[in-house]
This record gives C-alpha cells, structure tokens and sequence, in this order.
C-alpha cells in the first residue's frame, strides 16, 4: 500500500551537513518526497509533538535540543513508506543501530539521534497534520 510518513532531520543532522545525504538515501530507495521544508520549531510546537513523552527524565532536555536550531521536516511518499523509512533509520539508540541505517551510520547518541520518522499510520497522520498544511503538499498528480 502506498503510504506518507512524517520524516524530519533533527537540529545536529543539520549543523553537521547531513540533509543532502540523508534525502538522497530516501531518493535512492525509490521513494518520492511529497514535502519540504525547513524551521525552527517553537517550545510549543516540539512539546506537542512529543506529548507522549511528556514528564519522563529526558523530556526537557529533548525539547531543549530539538528547538536549538532548525529542522528539515518532510513527507516521504511510496509502497509501506511508514515501515521502511523506520527500518532505514535504525534503532532509537544508535549504538545499537544497525550500520547502513542512518543513525547506526550518523549517530553514537541517543537523544541527538538526526532524524525522526513516524512509528506507525496513526502517528504518521497526526505528525504530517501538525507539520504541513494541505497546500505545502504536493498530490502528484
Ligand atoms: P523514536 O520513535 O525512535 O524517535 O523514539 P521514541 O519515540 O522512543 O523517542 C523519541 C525521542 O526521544 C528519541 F528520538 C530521542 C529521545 N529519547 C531520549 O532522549 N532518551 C531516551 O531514553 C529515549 C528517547
């Protein structure tokens, strides 16, 4: 099934020049980028997102990092675009990321971990409508 998920490289992706390679990995696997952009997301914004870990030890120093700088967030379109994109990413620890994921390449900690995809099709509808508008979407057509 032909699916979107909700992708965005983290603020430390971006200060270390990662944004080319990491999009050329998701153009090379065949999948089509539906939407781009770059910002710098607000406390509010990063806390809604990351509700769900709301209260845990790490939360604050998380919301911290992710709006030190701007993100690059983006629609990944393609046949189990959810599944797949999680896979080329790697485990949320890196240590443990497998190499040839993008965090077992990229990343040696977890919080400063370059990139977030959607877990799941619920999550990914939720994330794509908090980050993108229906017009910044591009239907392909
Ligand atoms: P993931 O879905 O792989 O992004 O991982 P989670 O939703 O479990 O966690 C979201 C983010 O919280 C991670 F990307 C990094 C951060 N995190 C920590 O900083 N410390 C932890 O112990 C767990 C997660």
């Amino acid at each position: 099934m032909v699916e979107r998920t909700l992708v965005f490289i983290k603020p430390d992706g971006v200060e270390r020049g990662l944004v080319g390679r990491i999009i050329t990995r998701f153009e090379d696997k065949g999948f089509r980028i539906s939407a781009l952009k770059m910002f710098r997301m607000t406390r509010g914004f990063a806390e809604e997102h990351y509700k769900e870990h709301a209260g845990k030890p790490f939360f604050k120093a998380l919301i911290e990092f992710v709006t030190r700088g701007p993100v690059v967030a983006m629609i990944i379109e393609g046949e189990s675009a959810i599944s797949t994109v999680r896979r080329m990413l790697g485990t949320t620890n890196p240590l443990e990321a497998a190499p040839g994921t993008i965090r077992g390449d990229f990343a040696i900690q977890t919080t400063e971990n370059v990139i977030h995809a959607s877990s799941d099709e619920k999550a990914a509808r939720s994330e794509i409508e908090h980050f993108f508008t229906e017009k910044e979407i591009d239907s392909g057509a």
